[in-house]
C-alpha cells in the first residue's frame, strides 16, 4: 500500500479521500524543516506538502523513495521543482480551486485600503471616534478609477473582471507573454507604465526565481503619489525594505497586503503605518475552498496511484 504524508492538519473530507492509502497526517501547523523533509522523501511515496514546506534543492540529496509531491495550493515557490524533478519526483498544484477566493481577498484590501477601513476600525475600537463630520477620514474613491494588474493569469483575470463589471474600473496590465483577455483591458508595454498609469496596483504574479523582487524601488517610485499597492501574490515578488521606504517617502498613498517576504514576520514599519492594511495570508482561507484545493490534491493522488495522466503536473 502507497505511504502518503500529508504535511499539516487538513479538512476531514480531503483526509477522508486518501482512504484506501496508508495515510500519516503530521499534528502541526509549523512549515517542516529540511531535515523533516529529507527524512520523509526516505520514508513515503507521495506527500501532500504545502506553503512554507522546505523543499529546497538540499532536501533531494540524500535516499529517495519518494515520487510524488501533491501540493496544496496553486504556489509553489517553496518547492525546488527542477531539484525534484532531477531526482525522479513529479509535482503537481491545485490551480483553480483558490482563484475566486484569492481574487475576493484582493478586492477586500483594495477597498480597505483606498477606503481607510483598518485605520476606521481601529479609531472606533480604540473608543476615539468622536462622531461624524463632513471632512473626516476621507479616502480614494475606487468606483471608476484605474487598476494596473501585474500578472494576468488566473487570479490576475479574476481580480480585473471584479474591477471592471463590478467597479467599472478601467483595466491596464502587464504580463510576461501578450494576453488576450475577454473582457476590456489594455496590456501596457512595460512593467513600469501600469506602475505609473494605475490609481491601484495589485500584485498576482506568480513567486519564485523569476520574479523575486520585480516590485523593486524603481518600479515603486513610478506609481503616482495618491497610488495603492496591494500583494495577494507571494511577499518577495516585491522588495518589502523598499515598499517601506516609499511609503515613508510618500511616493505612494498606501498598501494592502496578504503575503510578506519572511512569514509569519511582518517589520514593525509596516505595523506602524496606519495607511497599511495588513491581512495574515487569508488568500485561499474559507473551508469550501480548502476542501476543493485539498480534494484537488487527493485527485493528483488518486491518478499517480492508478498510473494515469496527472491531471495539474506543473
Ligand atoms: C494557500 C496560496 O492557502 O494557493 C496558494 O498558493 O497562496 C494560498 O492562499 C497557501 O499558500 C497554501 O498553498
Amino acid at each position: 500500500m502507497m505511504k502518503v504524508l500529508v504535511t499539516r492538519p487538513l479538512p476531514k473530507q480531503v483526509i477522508e479521500g486518501l482512504s484506501g492509502l496508508d495515510v500519516t497526517v503530521r499534528d502541526s501547523n509549523v512549515p517542516m524543516t529540511v531535515d523533516e523533509i529529507a527524512a520523509a522523501l526516505a520514508a513515503y511515496d507521495i506527500l501532500l506538502p504545502t506553503l512554507g514546506d522546505a523543499l529546497s534543492a538540499e532536501a533531494f540529496t540524500g535516499s529517495i523513495r519518494c515520487k510524488l509531491l501533491a501540493n496544496f495550493g496553486v504556489g509553489y515557490n517553496h518547492i525546488d521543482v527542477a531539484a525534484a524533478q532531477a531526482a525522479g519526483l513529479a509535482v503537481t498544484n491545485t490551480p483553480g480551486a483558490v482563484t475566486d477566493a484569492t481574487a475576493d481577498i484582493a478586492l477586500t484590501l483594495m477597498l480597505m485600503a483606498c477606503r481607510r477601513a483598518g485605520e476606521g476600525e481601529r479609531m472606533v475600537r480604540g473608543g476615539q471616534w468622536a462622531g461624524w463630520h463632513p471632512t473626516q477620514m476621507l479616502g480614494m474613491h475606487m468606483s471608476g478609477k484605474t487598476v494596473g494588474i501585474i500578472g494576468m493569469g488566473r487570479i490576475g483575470q479574476a481580480i480585473a473582471r471584479r474591477c471592471h463589471f463590478g467597479f467599472g474600473m478601467q483595466v491596464v496590465f502587464h504580463n510576461r507573454s501578450q494576453k488576450e483577455v475577454d473582457f476590456p483591458a489594455t496590456q501596457l508595454p512595460s512593467l513600469h507604465a501600469v506602475m505609473g498609469a494605475a490609481d491601484v496596483i495589485v500584485l498576482a504574479m506568480p513567486g519564485g526565481a523569476e520574479t523575486r523582487h520585480m516590485i523593486d524601488a524603481k518600479a515603486l517610485a513610478a506609481m503616482q503619489p495618491h497610488g495603492v499597492l496591494v500583494n495577494i501574490a507571494r511577499g518577495d515578488v516585491m522588495d518589502e525594505a523598499a515598499l517601506i521606504e516609499a511609503l515613508q517617502a510618500g511616493q505612494l498613498a498606501g498598501a494592502g497586503l496578504d503575503v510578506y517576504e519572511r512569514e509569519p514576520d511582518v517589520p514593525q514599519a509596516l505595523i506602524n503605518m496606519e495607511n497599511v492594511t495588513l491581512l495574515p495570508h487569508l488568500g485561499t482561507a474559507a473551508l469550501e475552498v480548502r476542501v476543493d484545493m485539498g480534494l484537488m490534491a487527493v485527485a493528483n493522488i488518486r491518478a499517480f496511484a492508478a498510473g494515469e495522466e496527472l491531471p495539474n503536473a506543473v
